[in-house]
């Protein structure tokens, strides 16, 4: 095409963006989220980049996943960082000298040759794997690609139900903010309102080198984060015995979509999927038995460490409440509610808001620009646009889709945006906002 006469449309432009920012991004053998502020491999990161890079290159993709999966533990969890050996110990806090995996997570099998964080992240990873797989099947096949990842899969998978089923009904529980992926959200201001944070001299935080103080989280917030992953370093990264166990709708939703992916991949190759599939609806039962409010038309977070012996429900309305959504068997009046409080007041999807808010609008921790607690971001509109498809929401899904892909032109791929105005913040060029245009683009 010649381009001076015949411009590309604008959908190609951002195609070719999007692509751009993935390809800057790729270290070899995977992708970091961004360039500046995080210089690793991070967990649910590779899974939703290698969801948009299928449609780049499945080699790429399928490789992405491999490079996480390599650096798996003994007891099966895939840890939520995976450190790049030539990359400076203080360009990221903390760092592999924090977490001490090769020595520290001996007990729990962590692996001798590579640096790892010792907490997990969401397991968005079947899920990927199956789509990955799904992009092209001949290549997969001949790589062996599901052969090779399902058994790790199996594994991470056993690892969550059985270590992580910390308050005993059935879901997985995480043990560290981190875990959940949604750093600073208010769901875990009162569980960590418990925990003493540990000095501020005693740690220096790299991510203010990168990102505005008051788009990040607090000093505070750190300290304790840095107690809580100090605490369960020390005690070998052993499940059970800590002070913080959430269980969180999100994590377990993808949980429950990841086992139904693996029950695909089981049956792709030559094994009865049934058995998956029967224990994601017994997941999918727990967790309206644990997490679902009919009052209030979403999920909240459980804290197990919290009021009664079964714990306590978190009264903070995070988007993690509506991302259940994604999941085909979920109860339509259950679903009519999600959708309809989605667009009400609180998230105001389609007429205040574009893209969903992270957290609630009218709540009292609200902020527009800071990190988990206000702002919308890439990955989870992307799983409500999923989830709206789903349950036959077109129209609804459509304008979702739509805001994704201008905002993310618009932001220059940001990180995060104001749910409001649309203006980017914390980095640019962020791999899982291109990854997921790329993905919604087609
Ligand atoms: C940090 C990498 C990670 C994401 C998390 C996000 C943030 C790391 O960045 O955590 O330093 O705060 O909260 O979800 O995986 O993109």
């Amino acid at each position: 095409r010649d381009i001076a006469y015949d411009p590309p449309p604008a959908a190609d432009a951002l195609h070719f963006r999007a692509a751009n920012v993935l390809e800057g991004n790729w270290t070899g053998a995977s992708t970091v989220p961004s360039r500046g502020l995080y210089p690793h491999q991070w967990s649910w990161d590779s899974a939703f980049i290698a969801i948009g890079l299928r449609h780049l290159s499945p080699l790429r993709a399928q490789t992405e996943l491999e490079t996480l999966l390599d650096a798996q533990w003994g007891d099966g969890r895939i840890p939520h960082i995976v450190f790049n050996p030539s990359v400076p110990l203080d360009a990221y806090f903390p760092s592999p000298d924090f977490w001490r995996s090769s020595t520290a997570g001996r007990a729990a099998g962590a692996p001798r040759t590579v640096q790892t964080s010792g907490i997990v992240q969401p397991p968005v990873h079947a899920l990927a794997a199956w789509l990955v797989h799904r992009a092209d099947p001949g290549l997969s096949r001949a790589r062996g690609f599901l052969t090779r990842v399902y058994p790790r899969l199996a594994a991470w998978h056993r690892y969550l139900l059985h270590r992580r089923d910390l308050g005993g009904g059935g879901l997985a529980s995480v043990v560290h903010p981190w875990e959940q992926g949604m750093d600073n959200s208010p769901c875990w201001d009162a569980p960590l309102s418990r925990i003493t944070p540990a000095p501020a001299r005693s740690f220096r935080r790299a991510d203010l080198d990168h990102g505005a103080a008051e788009d990040r989280p607090t000093d505070l917030d750190y300290g304790r984060y840095v107690r809580l992953a100090t605490e369960y370093r020390d005690r070998g990264y052993a499940d059970g015995g800590g002070d913080f166990a959430v269980e969180d709708p999100a994590f377990n939703a993808l949980l429950i979509a990841s086992e139904h992916a693996l029950a695909r991949i089981a049956r792709e190759l030559g094994a009865p999927g049934t058995a998956r599939h029967a224990r994601a609806e017994r997941l999918t039962a727990a967790l309206i038995e644990r997490l679902w409010d009919p009052a209030e038309g979403m999920f909240f977070c459980r804290d197990t460490r919290g009021g009664g012996p079964d714990g306590e429900l978190i009264p903070e309305r995070s988007v993690s409440g509506l991302l259940p959504l994604l999941l085909p068997a979920l109860p339509r009046d259950i679903t009519a509610a999600l959708v309809r409080t989605a667009h009400g007041p609180h998230f105001g999807l389609g007429d205040t808001t574009r893209l969903a808010p992270s957290y609630d609008l009218l709540g009292e921790a609200f902020d527009p620009h800071r990190y988990w607690r206000g702002p919308a971001w890439f990955n989870t509109s992307w799983l409500l646009e999923r989830g709206l498809r789903t349950h036959g929401e077109r129209a609804r899904a459509d304008a979702l889709r739509a805001a994704v892909l201008h905002l993310a032109g618009t932001s220059d791929f940001a990180e995060y945006v104001d749910p409001y105005s649309g203006e980017a913040c914390g980095a640019t060029g962020f791999s899982w906002t291109a990854a997921l245009a790329l993905d919604l683009l087609h």
